[in-house]
């Protein structure tokens, strides 16, 4: 992390870029059919949000078509996309969760 000037033997400090692996943003999609409590329970199970977050982000969701509901590494993504459209559809609900890079 010194580097040292090579005509003035100047040190001189440059910052070792850390690496930070990438994080993705799960969101949550809007439709006409799910029912709200049902979403609600979906931020609460899944995203560790209390009821009463949940509701807000669940009106957010509904008001706007699409809300981040959270971020996370690659794998932690996938694997809450995975247990929303799991569970959404063992309920036979439509709702749509997604990921994408921040
Ligand atoms: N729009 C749905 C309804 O009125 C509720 C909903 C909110 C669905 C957020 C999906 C996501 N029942």
């Amino acid at each position: 992390d010194d580097q040292t000037d090579r005509e003035s033997g100047v040190a001189t400090k440059t910052r070792p870029r850390t690496q930070r692996p990438p994080l993705y943003k799960v969101l949550l999609l809007n439709d006409d059919y799910t029912p709200m409590e049902f979403v609600v329970h979906i931020l609460e199970r899944f995203f560790g949000m209390t009821h009463a977050q949940a509701f807000e982000l669940m009106l957010v969701v509904h008001k706007k078509g699409v809300a981040v509901v959270g971020v996370f590494s690659h794998e932690v993504a996938e694997t809450k996309v995975a247990q929303v459209m799991d569970f959404a559809r063992r309920h036979q609900h439509p709702l749509q969760c997604t990921m994408e890079k921040e």
